[in-house]
């Protein structure tokens, strides 16, 4: 997967195929500390073949960039933002403020207060702007939001994530097998 300073190629698919113009869902976080926590988004992502690119835009250090990268999201035909960050985490509610895209937000832990305070900052959203915040560290599940929102308009995207989800009872069936015996 790549880093969170280089955006991927646009149209970059695991697969390579049928690529569209640009990526589908653009991943963003405060900084490239964030990296190890969001990683697993683009990693879903992957899993479902799903193009996306990565940056750093913080919502503090680089005001301007992150407004200009909300209010260009929607244009460049990305479908859905998945933002992550940490602490006073105001990216993903800015993005949300700017774009008419729906943004997810992930909350990033951080060294202090275990990643409540990303959370609380992330999720108490006015009424108007929704962001849909997944759990703290949740990036796996966010990636999947993702794929979710993107599968609800291509059918045979909708057919792999219920293959997914197949797998995902197939699992826990067997866990369950397996203490049983
Ligand atoms: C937030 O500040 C970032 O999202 C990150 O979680 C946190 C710390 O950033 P660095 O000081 O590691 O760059 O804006």
């Amino acid at each position: 997967a790549p880093g969170p300073d280089a955006v991927t190629d646009p149209g970059r698919t695991a697969a390579g195929a049928q690529a569209p113009a640009g990526p589908a869902v653009g991943i963003v976080m405060g900084s490239d500390s964030d990296w190890p926590v969001m990683e697993a988004a683009a990693q879903a992502l992957d899993e479902f073949e799903i193009s996306y690119e990565v940056d750093v835009v913080s919502a503090h250090r680089m005001p301007q960039e992150m407004i200009a990268y909300g209010e260009r999201a929607a244009g460049r035909g990305l479908k859905a933002i998945i933002a992550g960050a940490g602490g006073a985490a105001h990216l993903p509610g800015m993005l949300a403020a700017v774009t008419p895209l729906p943004v997810i937000g992930v909350p990033v832990p951080l060294k202090h207060l275990d990643g409540l305070d990303s959370l609380l900052s992330i999720v108490q959203m006015p009424a108007g702007v929704p962001v849909a915040t997944v759990s703290v560290g949740g990036a796996r599940n966010a990636g999947l939001l993702a794929a979710r929102i993107l599968a609800a308009h291509d059918d045979e995207l909708l057919g792999r994530m219920q293959e997914f989800q197949r797998q995902l009872n197939e699992q826990a069936t067997e866990k369950g097998r397996r203490l049983r015996a």
